[in-house]
């Protein structure tokens, strides 16, 4: 016959096997695409077109430096939560795309004050249709560690700079619409309790 020691042992494992089965470990989550509420822009006409994906588009066709900087996406991330990944997303086409005349990346940031992301500028001409880029991705966190408050924080900034290719300057660089999803997992400090919890009445006995 089991003695009541080993049946109490028994009893804790089972408890924390238990635990370990119905808790849900910590779940990947996301929050987006969401667009911009504030489009800042140097050199570019009609900048808060690019806060809706219509077909009407934010325009420039300067020299390199031009784009523009979307902010105050709304996210509301939970405090404690890890930033996995973030996606950032362009709706872009360029009115000529051949060797002589053509718009591309210039300058692909993620930015909140003076920190800035690592560039993930693509220097391959844009199309002539408007077609989604994207950036960035689910486990990818632009060379930095990122809290949520700092996604959150409404100077959280997509900056999108361009190249335009042309003289005379007739090529034009078109921008329909920004947006960015996060990709996060959830702080689960439940996990603990009921763990703890399990084995106080456990050892009780
Ligand atoms: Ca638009």
């Amino acid at each position: 016959m089991s003695t009541r020691p080993s049946s109490n042992i028994r009893s804790i494992a089972a408890l924390l096997l238990l635990a370990a089965l119905t808790v849900s470990p910590a779940l990947a989550e996301s929050q987006g695409p969401n667009s911009p509420g504030v489009i800042e822009t140097p050199g570019f006409t009609s900048p808060d077109e690019a806060k809706v994906e219509d077909d009407v588009f934010a325009y420039g066709n300067g020299t390199s430096g031009n784009g523009l900087s979307a902010k105050s996406f709304g996210f509301s991330i939970p405090e404690g939560a890890i930033i996995n990944g973030i996606l950032a997303q362009v709706k872009r086409k360029s009115n000529y795309s051949d060797e002589s005349r053509y718009s591309c990346d210039g300058f692909v940031t993620l930015k909140l004050g003076e920190e800035s992301s690592e560039d993930k500028a693509d220097y391959a001409p844009w199309p002539l249709e408007s077609t989604w880029a994207s950036y960035g991705g689910q486990n990818d966190t632009w060379g930095k560690s990122w809290t949520p408050a700092q996604v959150n924080d409404p100077d959280f900034t997509f900056t999108f700079m361009v190249s335009v290719f042309s003289w005379p300057p007739i090529a034009y660089a078109y921008i329909d619409h920004m947006k960015v999803t996060v990709y996060y997992t959830e702080a689960t400090p439940p996990v603990t309790r009921l763990r703890n919890s399990n084995w106080r009445n456990a050892t009780i006995r």
